[in-house]
């Protein structure tokens, strides 16, 4: 089998830990033995909740002695620093592995081409490259903070064959079928955090947990953006605080005689600069989210957050599943006086998934630039 295929098998497995390993990425990693007539899969690991063990250690861990001489496959170029750990490099140069197949080079500085050339100087035949485009998206949110100091955007919007988000006066409506709610939550498990505003908070006081049988443990942190702290503590976002944390954005106008009730009762509140509208400017409010390790941060509403995410230019991803049986006399529109088709028809986003699922479709773009 090829490159690209065993490539693939990391990359999924990488998937697995997505959500669960932040500040770090989850990487994923396959080992491959070939004698004279097939290949094996000797090893398979991906990175472990929390960040650790590495993706290799745990591969090589699984292939013993069979890893001399294998090609080891790896979706993020393997470290080559000293953490809490030692280097993936030296276990794999120790394990005597002949080739290293690597999706991409890892952007964290203390990494940058340094784990490739490592590899090589031990006599290891190293390949970059491969299914590179694949471990771009797999690996953004990591990319997203080291680069940029933020994490990735993720937007969600399940839109109705009329084009609205919600009912009239930002009530809670059921706009998508069960497939398309399973999708969600699986999303949300995929996620370091899942954010919305504070006007989505009252009117749908929403749990924002995954409640996927199997996976409930896989619940991202749960952040509000609400400038003023409105968030009532009744909210069954505040009641659940003991289970899966929640995280506050509030003005830094916001006193400390208001703060304290949300403290006492576990919740995090970030202080957050407020731009020339005098709500929390969300450029300082995602460099908040990534200086607290957060790298994949989704956002489930509602449509003024949306908007203005889209304004300031701030959504990587955006992920719209359309419902086109459902139709809302009288609703709240998508994007607050944003047009969504114009902003997703903009060059700089790329269709790359669309598909049907159940009765509605889901649809993602991927920003390019
Ligand atoms: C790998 N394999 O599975 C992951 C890597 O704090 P540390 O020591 O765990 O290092 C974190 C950095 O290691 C992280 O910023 C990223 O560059 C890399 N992640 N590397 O070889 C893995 N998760
Ligand atoms: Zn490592």
């Amino acid at each position: 089998m090829s490159d690209e295929t065993y490539m693939n098998a990391a990359l999924s497995i990488a998937r697995r830990g997505l959500g669960q390993t932040w500040p770090n990425p989850s990487v994923g990693c396959v080992i491959v033995r070939t004698d004279s007539t097939h290949s094996t899969i000797v090893g398979r690991g991906w990175t472990q909740p929390g960040g650790r063990p590495h993706a290799e250690p745990i591969a090589l861990g699984e292939a013993g002695e069979a890893a001399r001489g294998a090609t080891t496959y790896v979706s993020l170029e393997p470290c080559a620093h000293y953490g809490q750990t030692a280097p993936c490099t030296k276990s794999l140069i120790e394990a005597g592995v002949s080739r290293v197949v690597s999706a991409m080079e890892d952007p964290d500085p203390r990494v940058a081409g340094r784990g490739h050339r490592q590899l090589e100087e031990a006599g290891i035949d190293v390949t970059i490259g491969v299914g590179a485009a694949a471990a771009m998206r797999a690996n953004a949110g990591h990319v997203s903070r080291i680069r940029r100091g933020r994490p990735h955007v993720q937007l969600k919007l399940a839109v109705s064959g009329n084009g609205m988000i919600g009912g009239a006066g930002r009530t809670s409506v059921r706009i998508t079928g069960p497939e398309a709610g399973r999708a969600v939550h699986m999303m949300r498990a995929e996620a370091d955090a899942i954010m919305v505003g504070i006007g989505t908070v009252l009117s749908d006081d929403p749990v924002l947990t995954c409640r996927l049988a199997g996976i409930e443990h896989r619940s991202p942190v749960r952040v509000v953006a609400d400038s003023r702290l409105r968030t009532p503590l009744s909210s069954r976002l505040i009641q659940t605080v003991g289970t899966v944390p929640v995280w506050i954005l509030v003005s830094e106008a916001v006193s400390d005689d208001e703060t304290r009730p949300y403290l006492d009762a576990g919740v995090e509140i970030i202080r957050v600069p407020e731009d020339t509208s005098n709500v929390i400017s969300l450029p300082f409010a995602l460099a908040a989210l990534a200086a607290r390790g957060i790298t994949r941060l989704m956002v489930e509403g509602g449509a003024g957050l949306a908007a203005a995410l889209f304004r300031g230019n701030l959504v990587d991803e955006a992920v719209i599943f359309d419902a086109p049986e459902t139709h809302i006399a009288e609703g709240t529109k998508a994007l607050a006086g944003l047009d969504l088709d114009t902003v997703l028809g903009h060059d700089r986003y790329r269709l790359i998934e669309d598909r049907a699922i159940g009765p509605d479709r889901k649809r993602v773009f991927w920003r390019e630039s």
